[in-house]
């Protein structure tokens, strides 16, 4: 029997998107991509309700399914299913720190930016552009900040966020920088340790092909 492929539901901006992009290419694994458009609400589609009752991105199809939903739980689904080339430390201790910096990212920082956080603010609590910027590029700095803070004293760090080669840290914070940077013109200026792994991990196939402009969906830039 034929193994039915991987499919990605996925968008360009999307950060939670990209982390799966990253973590896929980095296994060596095909998938399938489907484009869900969040600035045209199509999230909200019964079809792709269905699939994710929350109407968030990414989900992934692994074969028959049945769909995997959450980022991180994807990250460890995929780690746990296809443990070659890993992307967790073996000490329990360095698999808690890498979990630790990926919540900070994904857990702390994140939810304050997604779409429909910033519709809220716009619809319902009518602040304006330039107050969701500060929004925005307060909470993005903060997780910045805290990232910085904990790889700039801590002794596992090296060309990665842990050790030398990328781990899940490092699938979360690359696409969290791309967001501050390029989305919301966050200054990284103050964050060298960040900045330097954000250039080691721009090196690398699996992370600069799953970067949002590189995406069939992503608007092309004349
Ligand atoms: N914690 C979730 C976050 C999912 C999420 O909010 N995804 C965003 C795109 S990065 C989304 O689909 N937002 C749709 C919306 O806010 O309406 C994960 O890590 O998968």
């Amino acid at each position: 029997m034929i193994a039915a492929p991987m499919k990605i539901y996925t968008w360009w901006r999307s950060q939670a998107s990209f982390r799966v992009r990253i973590a896929l290419r980095l296994k060596g694994l095909d998938a399938e991509m489907i484009f869900i458009d969040l600035s045209k609400d199509d999230q909200f589609a019964a079809t792709y309700q269905s699939i994710n009752p929350e109407m968030v991105l990414p989900t992934l199809i692994d074969g028959e399914g049945p769909p995997l939903r959450q980022s991180l739980a994807i990250l460890e689904y995929l780690e746990e299913q296809y443990p070659e080339r890993p992307l967790l430390p073996t000490d329990s201790r360095a698999r808690a720190h890498v979990r630790a910096l990926a919540q900070v990212v994904a857990v702390d920082a994140h939810p304050f930016v997604v779409p429909r956080v910033r519709k809220y603010l716009e619809q319902e609590l009518g602040l304006d552009e330039a107050i969701r910027m500060r929004w925005l590029q307060h909470w993005l700095d903060a997780g910045t900040r805290t990232i910085e803070d904990m790889l700039s004293h801590d002794p596992r760090t090296g060309r990665f966020c842990c050790g030398d080669a990328p781990t899940i840290a490092d699938i979360c914070l690359i696409p969290h920088l791309t967001s501050a940077k390029m989305l919301y013109g966050c200054d990284l200026e103050p964050y060298p340790t960040v900045r330097k792994i954000f250039e080691t991990c721009m090196q690398i196939d699996a992370f600069t092909l799953a970067h949002p402009m590189q995406q069939p969906d992503a608007p092309k830039l004349r």
